[in-house]
């Protein structure tokens, strides 16, 4: 373990510092405002930038006797040595700079830094986000480090591969948004050393954050449009991704996909991973394995299965590898304290790391991914190890599989530019694939705030136990309150051998994720959904039918996404912050229209869940249950409707082509206002599409619901599906058939009445 990682900060201490070097501006950004507060020790750093927040003005605002007002923006207050900002209270701190030495000399191999830190009460209220986790939703108690690492999600263990400086805070129904805008480590402190006080320290030479309130979603909204709104994905991204370290060969991965057609299961993507590579180097293609790669590619297509292939950062030095020699001469990668080629050991035995924290190397890296894309036909891109993560340094095991901090990276320390690793290699890969015209689409494992500008996060080496499953919730959760919402875990496990119970539950709830991709590592049992037998298989079957009938409206929340920055998993509490129970890490909406209990441990068949207040509709079976309830629900996957949702759905067809659904179906919620909407555009390349809106009220008697068809696309057809209801007496485009309802949008309006 890394001496930093094991450091005590010794918070007591620590001095108050003054805070007349601290600066206050209001900002904005598309509508978005918030306070910056900037406190700096050397003049240069006063017109530091990011590296986060990205495109923020500077607003008009007034300051008198310490107290600073914006319009649209509750006023911030400074003085007696503190800053107070809505129900928080925040003072500084530092560490006296000689007793610091020693310490630093730990942390960073004696780079001369400072160690900066915020002190606040916690108060009554909860606490949320810093990224990705493992232990839970919610961060009280806990202590949490910013410092990337190769580190699979096991309880207890922190960090994780994805730094995230950027905590939720939530009382009552207000919540307020704290986003430290440092890029050195840091470690958040919430009631850890102490139970009543919050502490984040930086060990950096300035302090740079940001705050802002408003509802938990409207703080989510706004962090993710300070740091950058998600990119929007193509539509396949949203599809079933089929993984395994490694198919190794074409043979492999021919195999796969004529499994998948021959068991009628949905496929977009067959994933690459290390073993493509002549002997790892990156941008290669192993001629031994992979003979005919191009007919390969090009018969994939005709097929409509893409393929995605790992690019680690860590390059080859060998002699003659043109990534190697030609970075080498344009000078793109990382040195060491002394000028030195920096030399380390990850997959190829001897690798060096370009520097994406500058322009260089990222052009550079955007080359060859443009070039290795277009000539082998990928459609996307992986980055793993991107932390970066480093097995070997100097003939040993390099400490925490990190670089040395001292590493120079342009005018900076790895120290302080390793947490962007991940971001500036993923706006590399992003630039290199936008080059061939189409919606560029990234996995990484590693990130910063901001890397959902380019990049779907995956949460890495989970192990094939329902534990792992369970916990993927909250990860995800998180992660999407963090500003990251696409996101997935390994569905089936990585590590492990999966059972066939196991894959079929995680299979449901992949359904749900974000991202949903099945995923194994070397040496385990195969766990492809036709691993097990037909009458497993089968089973899997619906639940992948079960996704692709969902498009529409997964679309239509990454379009959500894109536009507002909201998670398309968002937690019972974003809504109901009144309700105690709704403070729990088993159930989720997706979108606001669609609850989910997903059955979570072995040998479970039924399962307790809780509905908020409201009206919910069984989403299967169509009864209606009145909340706040407990309910008892039967597997495969418990979902209920809100009172009012009207969730898109289309038929299940498979690979997926454009998202303009010919035929759609909404699934109805009862209430007095019906609200749904449907995003629809090519689902690749960047014309723009149409929102499409269903509206309706019911009064208890009559339903009368209208359709505004914005798409500007021929329609097969265009239904409302309404469950568990009585046949009516009377209607106009109605047809009942055993308890369900239909009703004939095509004309744009349909209405039902009942005695
Ligand atoms: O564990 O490339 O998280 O998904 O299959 C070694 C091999 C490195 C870690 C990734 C995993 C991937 C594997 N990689």
């Amino acid at each position: 373990m890394n001496a930093l990682l094991n450091w005590d900060i010794p918070f007591d201490r620590m001095e108050r510092l003054d805070l007349s070097g601290m600066e206050v501006q209001a900002v904005e950004k598309e509508g978005v405002r918030a306070w910056r507060l900037l406190f700096t020790q050397r003049p240069r750093d006063r017109a530091k930038a990011g590296p986060a927040v990205q495109g923020a003005r500077p607003w008009p605002m007034e300051a008198t006797e310490g107290l600073y007002r914006a319009e649209g923006l509750p006023p911030l207050a400074l003085g007696e040595g503190r800053v107070r900002f809505g129900g928080l209270t925040l003072s500084l701190w530092g560490l006296p700079h000689l007793e610091a030495l020693p310490l630093l000399r730990l942390l960073s191999d004696g780079v001369p830094y400072p160690l900066l830190a915020l002190r606040f009460p916690l108060g009554a209220a909860h606490y949320y986000g810093l990224g990705e986790r493992t232990g839970g939703l919610a961060r009280r108690g806990g202590r949490f480090w910013n410092f990337t690492m190769d580190q699979p999600p096991r309880p207890g263990r922190d960090p994780l591969y994805l730094a995230s400086p950027l905590l939720v805070r939530l009382e009552g129904d207000e919540a307020l948004g704290l986003l430290l805008d440092e890029s050195h480590p840091s470690l958040f402190d919430l009631g850890h050393a102490h139970p009543a006080e919050g502490r984040v320290a930086v060990a950096s030479p300035h302090l740079d954050f940001y705050v802002l309130s408003g509802s938990l979603l409207e703080v989510v909204r706004g962090l993710t449009l300070l740091t950058g709104r998600p990119a929007m994905p193509p539509l396949w991204a949203l599809g079933y991704h089929q993984c395994r370290y490694s198919y190794a060969d074409s043979q492999a991965v021919r195999e796969v996909v004529e499994a998948f057609k021959a068991h009628d299961l949905p496929l977009e993507a067959v994933w690459l991973d290390i073993h493509h590579m002549e002997g790892y180097k990156v941008f290669t293609l192993s001629p031994h394995r992979f003979p005919d790669f191009r007919a390969l590619s090009e018969e994939l297509a005709g097929e409509g299965v893409r393929l995605v292939p790992i690019v680690d950062p860590g390059v080859k030095v060998e002699e003659g590898y043109r990534v190697f020699e030609e970075g080498k001469r344009r000078g793109v990668f990382l040195l060491d304290d002394r000028d030195e080629l920096l030399v380390g050991g990850v997959w190829p035995r001897r690798a060096v790391w370009p520097d994406f924290s500058r322009e260089g190397p990222r052009a550079f890296w955007a080359e060859e991914v443009r070039r290795f894309a277009e000539e082998n036909g990928f459609a996307g891109i992986w980055n793993d190890m991107n932390e970066p993560a480093v097995l070997e340094l100097g003939g040993a095991e390099s400490p925490d599989k990190a670089l040395p901090l001292t590493a120079r990276q342009g005018e900076k320390s790895h120290l302080e530019a390793r947490n962007l690793y991940a971001l500036g290699m993923a706006e590399a890969t992003y630039q290199g694939l936008a080059a061939l015209g189409r919606r560029p689409f990234i996995l990484t494992r590693s990130g910063f705030p901001g890397i959902q500008r380019y990049a779907f996060v995956w949460t890495g080496d989970n192990e094939s136990r329902h534990e792992d499953m369970a916990l993927s919730v909250p990860m995800l959760l998180s992660l999407g309150l963090s500003g990251v919402p696409f996101a997935g875990a390994d569905v089936g496990g990585f590590g492990q051998d999966a059972t066939p119970e196991l894959l079929l539950r995680w299979t449901w709830l992949g359904a749900l994720y974000p991202f949903f991709r099945n995923h194994s590592a070397l040496g385990t049992r195969r766990q492809e959904p036709y691993a097990f037998g037909e009458a497993w298989t089968s089973r899997m079957r619906e639940a992948l039918r079960f996704r692709y009938r969902l498009l529409p409206y997964l679309y239509s929340l990454a379009r959500e996404a894109h536009e507002e920055g909201l998670p398309l998993w968002r937690p019972l509490f974003a809504y109901w912050p009144g309700e105690m129970a709704a403070f729990r890490e088993d159930e989720f909406l997706l979108g606001e229209g669609l609850l989910a209990a997903p059955l979570l441990h072995q040998g479970e068949g039924v399962r307790e869940v809780y509905l908020p207040p409201g009206t919910w509709w069984d989403f299967w079976a169509g009864c209606r249950v009145a909340g706040p309830a407990l309910e008892q629900a039967l597997g495969p996957l418990p979902l209920y409707l809100k009172e009012g949702a009207a969730i898109p759905l289309t038929e299940p067809t498979y690979p997926t082509r454009t998202a303009r659904w010919p035929r759609l179906g909404f699934r109805v919620a009862l209430g007095p206002a019906i609200r749904g909407r449907v995003y629809e555009d090519e689902g690749e390349g960047f014309a723009p599409g149409a929102w499409s809106e269903l509206k309706g009220a019911f009064d208890g008697k009559r339903l009368v619901l209208a359709f505004e068809d914005r798409s500007g696309h021929p329609r097969e057809g265009v239904w409302a599906e309404v469950l568990g209801v009585a046949p009516p007496v009377k209607g106009q485009g109605v047809l009942y058939r055993e308890g369900r309802l239909l009703l004939d949008l095509g004309p744009g309006e349909a209405f039902a009445e009942w005695a």
